[in-house]
């Protein structure tokens, strides 16, 4: 390395090297990066052999896994036309007019975002997506589209995958160029918990699109138009993908108790949606409430009141969602959201293969290759076993959720969460103070972030013991857990129906709540300025991309970041290696780059030293390395 610097430079090469060469050229002792980059590597597996992965909670010493088998397909052959191309071919308008006239029902596969979000708590990696993408983007390019990105995986990607979300997008992008390729986004929430300023939705919203995203579904956590707008603007005018504005579903349409949510509620917020500019309307139903019969008068209703095409989207908590989804495609349903069969049911998707299978022989019949959606089916049975620390447990579909209405996102999560706070065996507690919750709050729609209240709000009254009537008799008294202040400021926008004044008296207390948008009251973000001052803080060579990740988690940012410096990028190391380290003997081979393979194996851990280090040593590409790692045990 140092060698090869010094005579390759301008200076040596041309004698004018003095003695103060060196003090001079400091640089010429960096090593080339591979070498660098490898040692980092072995950082990692090191510190993951002697302490794990801080990630992973439990591990069993006896799982066995399978290697999953990607389903053949020609890695010489041309991508086959898809719908990225037909958009592309038709433009947007012309697009939504072949959508809204085709007969065959249309499938998203949400395998790639909602589907490992909902089972496997987002945790399914890039590399074990990316491998398979090709072969499914060319096998399948009768898909509609495929839902990689947005909601929870741009935090999970950098706070515990540590890996760059704008690289899985360019990557899938890269990999899936015939493919629609869609993410979730959470209008003036963006991928995050909270507003953020106007024209950092915006910018946000154009490097997506710039980086692959074609359809953006754009939902707000209340169903309020007004934080929905500026979203739907962004998209269409500073990109040309479309924009899927979204109606959240809560309550029971067919419930004639039911006098909030009402199928004219919805028929009014379609309405609305449809006058700001939508491409596609999206009915996202994302605690699996909507029931069969209620499919077929929502899905009719909304058919007659707008022009665009319908995309459903459910959740099978309650186990019966496929029979929703046969349903609305009798009602003329445009696209369902389906998951591969080994990633579908419980709180994740109804089930790709099954239902696309139910429709042989019908006038809606979609062509698949069904055998091979099976096979690819059986790559994610065998992959899902490396993700089983971030299984939920969830064994049964369960009726329950029409009376929590937890979203399934949530449900999986939230048991986690409870047992982490000492309250696993108040779990059905749990899940009834989730309805009290709700109602005290006078009955809003929950769905990330305002299904966090909800649950924080649910999480608060069980630990300290509190009914809903407890609530409102203490009130003021009570100190509020800070997200249901900041709901009840207003901070996540404006509740149908407004929020229930005394209990907003009593947790407010003086303190005024907005009525407009949380995002009126938010500094734009001086771009220039701001990505200059984050380059001076971090690196000259992070990107305008890397700046977006900061600003939509700063913290959550910082501490990746620093990770790479540690251990550089994780992303290329395979997935059992990278969560459970190494076996003593066991080689594994990593691509660091593109034609850089390093093989690494495992040789020796010694006992700790009085000072507790480890000396773990391995071979790799043949030579020994012995590293020193703190054990935390
Ligand atoms: C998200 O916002 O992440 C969701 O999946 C909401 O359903
Ligand atoms: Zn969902």
């Amino acid at each position: 390395g140092f060698l090869q610097n010094v005579i390759t430079n301008e200076e040596f090469i041309q004698g004018k090297a003095t003695v103060k060469f060196l003090e001079d050229h400091l640089d010429l002792f960096k090593m080339p990066r591979i070498f660098d980059s490898a040692t980092k590597t072995l950082k990692y597996l090191g510190d993951v052999v002697v302490n794990g992965n801080s990630d992973v909670k439990f591990v069993d010493p006896n799982k066995q896994f399978r290697k999953p088998i990607i389903p053949s397909y020609d890695k010489f052959s041309p991508y086959p036309y898809g719908n990225k191309d037909r958009l592309n071919d038709l433009g947007r308008d012309g697009f939504v007019e072949w959508l809204k006239n085709e007969k065959a029902a249309q499938f998203t596969d949400t395998t790639f975002r909602d589907g490992h979000q909902s089972l496997l708590a987002t945790r399914v990696r890039t590399k074990d997506l990316s491998a398979v993408a090709e072969s499914y983007a060319k096998n399948h390019p009768e898909v509609f589209s495929m839902e990689v990105w947005g909601g929870a995986t741009f935090d999970v990607c950098m706070r515990f995958l540590k890996e760059d979300p704008w690289r899985r997008l360019q990557i899938l992008r890269e990999k899936m160029p015939n493919m629609l390729l869609q993410m979730l986004f959470r209008g003036s929430n963006g991928v995050g918990y909270k507003a953020y300023p106007d024209n950092l939705i915006e910018m946000f919203i154009e490097k997506s699109a710039e980086n692959g995203i074609d359809i953006f579904r754009i939902f707000d956590s209340l169903n309020w138009v007004e934080a929905m707008k500026t979203s739907i603007r962004a998209v269409r005018e500073r990109t040309n993908s479309l924009a899927e504005a979204t109606i959240c579903y809560t309550g029971d349409i067919m419930n004639p108790d039911n006098t909030k949510y009402t199928l004219q509620y919805y028929i009014d917020l379609a309405k609305q949606l449809e006058d700001e500019g939508a491409h596609i309307l999206a009915v996202k139903d994302m605690a699996g409430l909507l029931k069969p019969y209620a499919a077929v008068e929502l899905i009719t209703s909304l058919k007659d009141a707008v022009d665009l095409p319908i995309h459903l989207h459910t959740h099978d908590t309650s186990s019966v969602q496929s029979a929703t989804y046969l349903k609305a495609i009798e009602a003329g349903v445009d696209v369902v959201d389906v998951a591969l069969g080994a990633m579908s049911g419980l709180t994740s998707q109804p089930n790709f293969n099954s239902v696309a299978a139910s429709l042989v022989g019908t006038e809606r019949e979609q062509k698949f290759d069904l055998k091979k959606l099976n096979d690819f089916s059986n790559y994610w049975e065998d992959l899902r076993e490396y993700y089983y620390p971030f299984e939920s447990g969830l064994k049964a579909g369960t009726a329950e959720v029409y009376n929590h209405e937890i979203p399934g996102g949530q449900y999986s999560n939230l048991r986690p969460q409870a047992r982490a706070l000492g309250l696993d065996d108040k779990f059905e507690l749990v899940k009834e103070n989730y309805a009290a919750a709700n109602e005290l709050f006078g009955d809003i729609v929950k769905v990330t972030p305002s299904s966090k209240v909800v649950g924080d709000m649910a999480l608060f009254m069980t630990s300290n013991d509190l009914n809903a009537e407890d609530v409102v008799k203490r009130g003021s008294k009570l100190s509020f857990p800070e997200s249901v202040k900041s709901l009840f400021r207003g901070e996540l926008g404006q509740v149908h129906g407004g929020f229930p004044k005394e209990l907003q008296k009593a947790i407010l207390g003086d303190e005024k709540p907005f009525t407009g948008r949380p995002n009126e009251h938010l500094e734009p973000v001086d771009f220039e300025q701001e990505f200059e001052e984050f380059k001076q803080k971090y690196d000259k060579y992070c990107t305008f991309l890397d700046f977006l990740s900061y600003k939509l988690y700063p913290k959550v940012y910082d501490n990746f970041k620093k990770h790479l410096e540690v251990y550089g990028n994780v992303s290329r190391i395979p997935t059992k290696a990278f969560f459970y380290g190494m076996k003593i003997g066991e080689e594994i081979s990593i691509s660091l780059r593109k034609g850089k393979e390093i093989l690494v194996t495992l040789l020796y851990v010694s006992e700790p030293t009085e000072d507790g280090f480890r000396e773990v040593t391995f071979s790799l590409n043949g030579k020994t390395r012995t590293l020193m790692v703190k054990d935390h045990s």
